[in-house]
């Protein structure tokens, strides 16, 4: 009997997409039935996610997919990017459009947070770098805006378990990205109520934590009628991204650097038990649930998010560039200087290459002429940067550690740029393996094959790696 199909949704800051699993003679064949492509907007001053269009295109995705597998398809799930949130009115709808976590309404909203609780107290008791991206500054950015009173009380639900909630009509939070709220207890791997408490965030307002494989309910709505979604469940993966991406890697992790590069390059290791020492904290590492069990332990470094934000003003010029156009060309020249990364300046939109002549200023280099021609150059510092970063990263990760790691593991889009791989293995001295481009989606899917065979029992790590690996290998 032919083995149902799947569907993966990922939804990525660049781009949205469905995936088809379907079986062929036994062998898995996952093919990306529908791409939206994404971004935040400017809207009334704000920095804002279209959830319209990208519902919109989730429902055009999934009547493709219903299409393509008369077999029918037994599950759906889905992963996005980490922090954001969507608010319900009271009739369960979108309070309003979902703001993205670049927005600056948070950065004085940090500070005053941080007056309030230490961030070394919050990163002691959950484990999340206090980075102001993260969902808890967000939720208290909210208790300062317009109508406050109303909106942070309001229920709300991260944005990809949002999806699962429009799909199923059931509200939760999946534990890997509720880890990433910066409100989840260390201890108990529930919400931390006293960092509710300490902070003046009302805790009914937080959806039930459920972990990577918990089988939600059937798919509902109007799309539930067609033919192939008539006995679709719908499954919480680990609803983080990343966390996806680190799932979907077909091999053991130990002794291994992982960078899962796309918009941030996450770059770190598997860990046992949490760190959150001072050195830890400083060194930028955070402590993030995995798919199941142990911790993500890495850096959160700003990556093609730089580049993509100097190809979109060129293109806008009619500077267009194909990106592997651009990684062959910045092969032939020389890094201007090398950017801070880290830089907060880098991790605002438009104006990019201005940004980057002021960065590179800033570090007593020469700026680079933003005119047609230079856009190698811009690539090139870009990539050499982010390779001397990650260099970094496991330079701070192995003295944390105490040991040395043998190899890395890339994935994501950025494991398909050749130069950025051989720049990495120069700068660390470490060999690169390379793992799927749609990690996330591998990830996703091995969550939901491990949770259909575990049948409400706790998922198991070798379980989501064993069909991590038949996913890789078909
Ligand atoms: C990558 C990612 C990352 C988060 C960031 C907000 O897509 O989920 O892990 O830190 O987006």
């Amino acid at each position: 009997m032919q083995r149902p199909a799947r569907v993966a949704i990922d939804l990525g800051a660049e781009s949205c997409r469905v995936s088809l699993l379907r079986w062929r003679d036994g062998k898995p064949a996952i093919e990306v039935v529908h791409r939206i492509p994404n971004g935040p907007v400017h809207r009334g001053g704000s920095l804002l996610w279209p959830l319209g269009s990208i519902l919109a295109g989730l429902e055009d995705g999934l009547r493709k997919a219903a299409a393509a597998a008369p077999e029918g398809i037994a599950s759906i799930a889905v992963d996005g990017w980490g922090v954001d949130y969507v608010r319900l009115a009271p009739d369960g709808k979108p309070l309003r459009e979902p703001f993205c976590y670049r927005d600056e309404r948070t950065v004085a909203v940090k500070d005053a947070a941080d007056r309030l609780v230490p961030p070394f107290d919050l990163y002691q008791r959950t484990g999340a770098l206090p980075h102001r991206i993260n969902t808890v500054y967000q939720l208290l950015a909210d208790s300062a805006g317009h109508g406050a009173e109303i909106v942070s009380r309001a229920p709300w639900v991260m944005f990809p378990e949002f999806i699962l909630y429009w799909l199923s009509g059931r509200r939760v939070a999946e534990y890997t990205s509720a880890t990433h709220t910066g409100l989840v207890s260390l201890t108990t791997g529930g919400w931390d109520a006293e960092v509710f408490r300490l902070l003046g965030l009302p805790l009914e307002a937080a959806p039930p934590i459920v972990h990577a494989g918990t089988i939600i309910g059937p798919l509902q709505g109007p799309l539930a009628q067609l033919g192939a979604f008539r006995e679709t469940q719908i499954i919480a993966p680990a609803a983080h991204d990343t966390a996806s991406a680190i799932a979907g890697i077909p091999a053991s992790l130990d002794s291994a650097f992982y960078i899962s590069s796309g918009t941030w390059s996450l770059a770190g290791s598997m860990i046992p038990a949490p760190i959150t020492t001072r050195a830890a904290l400083s060194a930028g590492y955070t402590n993030l649930g995995a798919a199941a069990g142990g911790l993500l332990f890495h850096s959160l470094i700003n990556s093609m998010w730089v580049l993509k934000q100097c190809m979109d003003g060129w293109a806008a010029e009619g500077r267009n560039w194909p990106i592997e156009d651009l990684v062959t060309k910045a092969a032939a020249c020389h890094a201007a200087g090398v950017l801070d990364m880290d830089a907060e300046a880098l991790m605002l939109d438009s104006g990019m290459p201005a940004r980057i002549n002021a960065e590179l200023t800033r570090r007593g280099f020469a700026p680079i002429p933003d005119v047609a021609g230079n856009e190698p150059l811009f690539a090139r510092t870009i990539f050499e940067s982010l390779a001397i970063r990650y260099a970094a990263a496991i330079a701070n990760l192995e003295r944390m550690l105490g040991r040395k790691l043998q190899r890395i593991q890339m994935t994501g889009g950025a494991a398909r740029n050749k130069l950025l791989v051989a720049l990495t293995e120069q700068h660390t001295g470490l060999p690169v393996t390379i793992g799927a481009t749609e990690s996330s989606t591998i990830g996703n899917l091995a969550v939901q094959l491990a949770a259909s065979e575990a049948g409400g029992r706790q998922l198991s790590a070798q379980a989501v790696l064993h069909w991590a690996q038949r996913l890789c290998e078909g």
